[in-house]
């Protein structure tokens, strides 16, 4: 297949990026992390999108290399920043069913010697569902590296208030549809508010993802959600470009 063949081509000849996207703190307008968002910078197509090859990286298995790849630059960038914020890193289901992946991210740490705490892998409840017994075992191991996890796309999967109470997740990113029409439908505020609510309960760090306005920002801050992502702090941006941005925030 001639997407496989690009991509193995991509792995070795260092055509794949990282850009990093701003998470913030609501409540003090600080910046806390970023979290970083895997680009292929195609020799003849120019940039390719996550959403177009990482069905096909999943796929052939090619997701394990790329995401060790993403896993070490992620960590090294971050540890490069040296100023305590998070980098967080998405992992896709073959990732959390490989046995090795906690050696991947062990391996990441330690050649960056990135602070365990400051690394947090980002897991779809997708992820979840095939195997719950295999991705507890894996949770735990994840987690005794040191590291925080955050379950992604909160609401867009199944069984999420389960997920919540079985697993063991220090952070949960709620879905940017319902942060979109938070300012227009009461079912997305109620359901935040929910949401929201629940985390403070239990523990858990809520994090709004695709906040674009002012708007959205002040009801999130009115329902109590700890922290924000979206193009209303900062698109992903290249590595270069974020010693600007932590001039800006200060
Ligand atoms: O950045 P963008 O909105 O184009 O990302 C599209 C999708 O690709 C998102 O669902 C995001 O989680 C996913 N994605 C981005 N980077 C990575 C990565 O490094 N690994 C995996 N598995 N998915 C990623
Ligand atoms: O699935 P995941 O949540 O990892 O995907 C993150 C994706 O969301 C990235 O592709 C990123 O480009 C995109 N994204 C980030 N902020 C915003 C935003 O404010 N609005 C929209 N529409 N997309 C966003
Ligand atoms: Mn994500
Ligand atoms: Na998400």
């Amino acid at each position: 297949h001639r997407l496989e063949r690009d991509l193995r081509r991509a792995l070795a000849d260092g055509q794949f990026l990282l850009n990093h996207q701003p998470i913030v703190a609501v409540a003090s307008g600080a910046l806390v992390g970023f979290e970083a968002l895997l680009r292929w910078r195609h020799p003849e197509r120019g940039m390719v999108s996550p959403a177009d090859f990482i069905p096909m990286a999943e796929e052939t298995g090619l997701i394990v290399p790329i995401g060790r790849w993403v896993l070490e630059r992620a960590c090294e960038d971050a540890a490069r920043w040296g100023n305590g914020l998070k980098v967080a890193v998405n992992v896709s289901p073959k990732q959390l069913a490989d046995r090795d992946f906690p050696l991947a991210v062990e391996r990441a740490l330690s050649l960056s010697g990135l602070a365990p705490n400051l690394l947090e892998l980002e897991i779809t409840e997708n992820a979840l569902m095939a195997d719950v017994e295999g991705a507890m075992s894996m949770m735990l191991r994840l987690k005794s590296l040191g590291c925080c996890i955050a379950m992604d796309d909160f609401g867009t999967g199944y069984s999420s208030l389960g997920y919540l109470r079985t697993f063991p997740f220090d952070k949960v990113k709620i879905d940017r549809s319902f942060v979109q029409d938070l300012a227009s439908a009461r079912e997305s505020g109620a359901i935040v508010r929910a949401v929201t609510g629940l985390c403070g309960s239990l523990g858990i760090t809520s994090t709004a993802e695709g906040v674009e306005t002012k708007e959205q920002l002040a009801l999130l801050q009115a329902e109590g959600c700890d922290q924000a992502q979206g193009y209303l702090f900062g698109r992903p941006a290249p590595v270069e470009d974020l010693p600007a941005l932590f001039a800006r925030f200060g």
